[in-house]
């Protein structure tokens, strides 16, 4: 199969291209044969996709050829501490794409070399899921720019040490993609690249075990669609059509698509709803073995074409299943995988003043594959959803269904709460869905009416901000928390977004903060300038690369986290509103004050310490 790649390649590329499918193959063909042997077409199915694999490899533009060399010969380059990402919509951070060129230089100056702009391809004419129904992925959304901004964005970031994540949306399409249109006019080929039931049977039975990602704004995962004379099977919203994966034909396509996006020059692609990819009955259709096949195989054809692009995965997903994201030394998968539970767990040690949960996810996150890390983050533009912390919310055995809903009451504003937020899809007041809010407003800083209050909020977001700087992953900055900026409400005069207060934590960047970032009397600049002096410090101490080893101290009072990074480095987090003593062993220097530290050690409520042995 490898001839019909290597055929259309140019001389000068045939070496390469076959050393890499002297490596790759043996794991790509077993992968493909599992998903798609038993059709009488898979021969003939592997050559047309190798050939046009091979297409890709020849219109990979040089620049990407020798980023893909340099990326070889130091596979695991984004696991250093100096890699920081950070997070925006491409209309909320610089209106369009020449926009957020525009803002190279601050994210330069914050130190970040990692930039996942949401959703910039094509999306469905009105609503659209903040982009995440896509109508076409070989064309930016034109309210953004053009494909040629695109290629001078991606020349512009790569030329400032800045790599471009884009999502991926592999799950699903917009009702009015190519593929959907033809489908609705009866084409055979296009009504089979989803999952589409002529009556509700089959849908009824996948039903009793499935669960729902939207309950109430999008309840059930089939929608009726009058011109396929049928259900199409939908997860998210009914205008998200699921892509049927068992059909090799999506699978062609799909991985092309991705390729094509990869020869503008993004870096990373975030794989969106990757636990949804595979479906069987009887189960909750997530996390299925398939679902890890299709990954692996999309892994070992980034291997071949451009090896110096990394997958992350979003799966959104209890703990333990969340490795298998990264795959193993045998059968890599994504480079990077988001850690959910961390996230939520930092929030729920806030909800709680105490770190119960927070260590048992730890606990619960295994040491990795080489060249593969986590990523960490304290806000982004989804809720957080509670739901993945269900084995950790019950390790006490308690009612983790009743601990989860607290958090969420909590975060939504409840008596005696600093927090203004919103819940989140919830179907019954008592359970625990998600939470919406800006970190900000999450963690005090929209309540607070005195310096005090407002000192407290900010040890809080910086506590936050902390953990995801010193965990050991890959740490993605969500934006305007770097300006503390709060809760937008302007979601609820808008109708298409109403609805979903996911809303609340999509604001546009507030230039007037950005202007006083430097400004220490001024809130932004508080937090600006304290977690810019946490990036500066991360990117001197090798202790806190992705890679470096963690150990969870178990000697650290329940209010308070100690993490030791190898034997040099320790950070000491209080999550209560209570101060909290440890006691050192040996001589410290503290990072942050730069001074020597040693005995025992009082952190003030929501206090947090970089230490590094002397
Ligand atoms: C992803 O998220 C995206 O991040 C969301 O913004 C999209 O709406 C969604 O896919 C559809 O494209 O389950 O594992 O609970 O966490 O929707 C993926 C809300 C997901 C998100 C959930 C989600």
């Amino acid at each position: 199969m490898s001839d019909r790649l290597l055929a259309v390649l140019p001389d000068d590329l045939r070496p390469q291209a076959a050393q890499r499918l002297a490596a790759a193959e043996p794991v790509l063909r077993p992968l493909l044969a599992g998903l798609y042997g038993e059709r009488a077409d898979f021969d003939a199915w592997l050559g047309n996709l190798m050939e046009s694999l091979g297409a890709l490899y020849s219109a990979r533009p040089p620049e990407l050829r020798a980023l893909d060399a340099q990326r070889a010969a130091q596979p695991e380059w984004f696991l250093s501490q100096r890699m920081l990402g950070y997070c925006a919509y491409v209309q909320n951070f610089g209106g369009d794409l020449n926009g957020v060129a525009a803002r190279i230089p601050y994210l330069r100056e914050l130190g970040v070399s990692y930039l996942h702009l949401l959703p910039f391809l094509r999306p469905r004419a009105g609503e659209n899921d903040g982009g995440f129904a896509v109508s076409s992925f070989d064309e930016v959304d034109p309210a953004l720019g053009s494909n040629a901004d695109l290629d001078a964005l991606t020349t512009q970031l790569r030329a400032a040490g800045v790599s471009l994540c884009s999502d991926f949306i592999l799950n699903h399409v917009a009702d009015d993609h190519a593929w959907a249109q033809a489908a609705k006019a009866g084409d055979a080929e296009a009504r089979a690249m989803f999952h589409v039931f002529p009556d509700r049977d089959i849908p009824d039975r996948h039903e009793r075990t499935l669960g729902q990602v939207f309950p109430q704004v999008a309840p059930g995962n089939f929608t009726h669609v009058e011109a396929l004379g049928g259900w199409v099977w939908t997860t998210f919203y009914p205008y998200q059509w699921d892509l049927n994966y068992a059909n090799p034909a999506v699978f062609a396509e799909m991985a092309a698509a991705m390729l094509r996006l990869a020869n503008r020059g993004i870096e990373v692609f975030r794989l969106d709803s990757t636990a949804f990819l595979w479906k069987r009955e009887g189960t909750n259709s997530m996390n299925q073995p398939e679902a890890h096949q299709l990954l692996q195989a999309l892994r070992a054809i980034v291997d071949i074409v451009a090896p110096g692009v990394l997958l992350k995965a979003e799966a959104i997903v209890p703990t333990r299943e969340l490795p298998a994201y990264l795959g193993s030394a045998q059968a890599p998968e994504c480079h990077i995988a988001y850690h959910s539970s961390l996230m939520a767990a930092g929030w729920v040690a806030l909800a709680e003043q105490g770190t119960g949960v927070l260590r048992e996810v730890i606990r619960n996150t295994p040491a990795l594959p080489a060249a593969a890390t986590w990523l960490s983050y304290v806000r982004c533009h989804d809720d957080i959803g509670w739901n993945v912390l269900r084995a950790e919310a019950s390790a006490d055995g308690g009612d983790s269904a009743a601990r989860l809903a607290r958090v969420a009451r909590f975060f939504g504003g409840a008596e005696g709460s600093y927090a203004i937020g919103a819940a989140f899809q919830s179907t019954d007041p008592n359970a625990a869905h998600g939470s919406n809010g800006m970190a900000a407003s999450l963690t005090g800083l929209q309540s607070a009416s005195t310096d005090e209050e407002r000192a407290l909020a900010l040890r809080r977001m910086l506590l936050l901000h902390g953990l995801a700087l010193s965990f050991g992953a890959l740490p993605v900055l969500y934006m305007g928390d770097e300006l503390a900026m709060e809760n937008d409400y302007s979601y609820l005069q808008r109708p298409q977004h109403a609805m979903d207060s996911r809303w609340l934590q999509r604001p546009v960047f507030d230039q007037q903060r950005w202007k006083h970032r430097y400004d220490v009397s001024t809130v932004p600049g508080m937090m600006h300038q304290a977690l810019a002096r946490l990036v500066r410090i991360r990117r001197r101490h090798d202790a806190l690369a992705a890679n470096a080893p963690r150990t969870l101290l178990a000697d650290a009072p329940d209010g308070m986290l100690a993490l030791a990074r190898g034997d040099r480095f320790l950070t000491l987090m209080n999550f209560s509103g209570q101060p909290q003593s440890y006691a050192l062993q040996g001589g410290w220097r503290d990072c942050v004050a730069e001074q020597a530290v040693g005995g025992t050690l009082v952190l003030e409520p929501y206090a947090m310490y970089w230490l590094e042995r002397e």
